[in-house]
């Protein structure tokens, strides 16, 4: 697929920030550090579109990116280990 367009949308803290639309949602999820955001760059072959990093708890909301105006991918924080408080890690559950 070509990629004529990739932008970031929103950080949401929860559904009613959700995109609303009828575009279709393509969600990476998987555990902390394993490399979700950095595939979501890679299919789209850009860098620095999403926020990668070394550090586990990195990603704590939920970015949604829309690609070619017509889908998009969502980074979700990862669960298991993550080098923030376990405040914050349970907030994630529910939100994933
Ligand atoms: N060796 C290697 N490192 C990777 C790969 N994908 C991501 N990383 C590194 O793993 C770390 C975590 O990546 P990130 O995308 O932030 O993971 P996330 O927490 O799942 O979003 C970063 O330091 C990346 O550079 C890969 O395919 N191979
Ligand atoms: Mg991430």
């Amino acid at each position: 697929m070509k990629i004529l367009s990739a932008e970031f949308v929103i950080s949401a803290v929860g559904p009613k920030q959700f995109p609303q639309d009828s575009k279709p949602q393509i969600a990476i999820a998987g555990r902390s550090n394993v490399g979700k955001s950095s595939i979501i760059n890679s299919l789209l072959h850009r860098k620095h579109l999403v926020k990668t990093s070394q550090t586990p708890g990195k990603t704590q909301l939920i970015n949604f990116f829309i690609i070619n105006e017509s889908f998009y991918f969502v980074d979700l924080p990862g669960y298991g280990y993550a080098r923030v408080p376990h405040a914050v890690t349970d907030a994630w559950a529910p939100m994933i």
